[in-house]
């Protein structure tokens, strides 16, 4: 090679190597320093089909709308944990309609609403804790308590070309305690026990969370605030979620955003996972 040869092979390495580390550099406020899980809450057949349908309730959505959005962000985004919660409660537990005269020892004499007169749905107290009375749902084993047939379980299974072919997947049940319920994947609804998740997420590092699934106003509202006050960086990916009724879903959303979660919709993810959009404009 003769001297311009030398010259140019040396200015092309520079300028190479230069744009790798701006490069680098860029990359390094975002994805880098970010370790990404998405949390797929509940997509259950009871919630969607079942005896809790959302079709029957106030919002009347149809729950397997969620599984399309989720299923391309799986094929899409590679994430570093994906995670897949499932309401799974013994044949008795409290949250059951059909279950009150178990408890109504516990209904505080004088109370209004006491097993005579209950209807689903209602709030009822049972000694200190408030309870909504839902009809029963998800119990443990039963075809209702699946997973929706249609949703991707990323497993062994799961084809070699699969971007999250090799991405650790975490399954967590909770509601499992007869006598308490659990809406959050973190924390029991009187915040006794904690569930395994916050130290299994925590062992692999993980620093950001997105959210989807069902119930938007219960169960996905109740793991989002936990995973924001835990110090994860915490997204609910709203049109990736579908919920029970239609204000109070619009209220949650808004108790989230004021308790540091953000508000996104799935079509963004990528760019904020890939750090080509800035997280602060991710509304835009
Ligand atoms: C849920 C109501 C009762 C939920 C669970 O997954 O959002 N909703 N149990
Ligand atoms: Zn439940």
């Amino acid at each position: 090679m003769n001297f311009f040869g030398l010259m140019f092979q040396s200015i092309h390495y520079k300028t190479r190597s230069l744009l790798s580390s701006l490069k680098l550099n860029t990359m390094s406020k975002h994805s880098k320093t970010r370790v990404n899980s998405l949390l797929i809450v509940d997509v259950q057949n009871d919630f969607i089909t079942g005896t809790l349908s959302l079709r029957n309730c106030p919002s009347k959505h149809c729950g397997e709308d969620v599984i399309p959005t989720i299923n391309h962000l799986l094929a899409t985004i590679k994430f570093d944990v994906i995670v897949y919660t499932q309401d799974w409660h013994p044949r008795t537990h409290i949250s059951f309609y059909e279950c009150i005269n178990l408890r109504k020892h516990l209904i505080a004499d004088g109370s209004k609403i006491d097993a005579s007169n209950a209807k689903l749905y209602d709030y009822i107290k049972f000694a200190d804790v408030e309870q909504i009375l839902w009809p029963a749902h998800c119990i443990q084993n039963t075809t209702g308590a699946e997973l929706h047939k249609d949703l991707h379980i990323i497993d062994n299974k799961t084809p070699s070309n699969h971007i999250n072919k090799n991405t650790p997947v975490i399954r967590l049940h909770k509601g499992t305690d007869p006598d308490i319920d659990s809406y959050s994947a973190f924390w029991d609804n009187q915040k006794i026990s904690k569930t395994t998740l916050d130290s299994q997420l925590k062992k692999l590092n993980v620093t950001d969370i997105y959210i989807a699934g069902i119930a938007t106003d219960v169960c996905v509202y109740s793991t989002a605030l936990h995973a924001a006050e835990l110090n994860y960086c915490t997204y609910v990916i709203e049109d990736a979620c579908r919920g029970v009724d239609e204000n109070a879903i619009t209220e949650k959303l808004k108790d989230l955003e004021e308790h540091n979660c953000q508000i996104i919709k799935s079509n963004k993810v990528k760019a904020v996972i890939e750090g080509t959009q800035d997280q602060r404009e991710y509304k835009q």
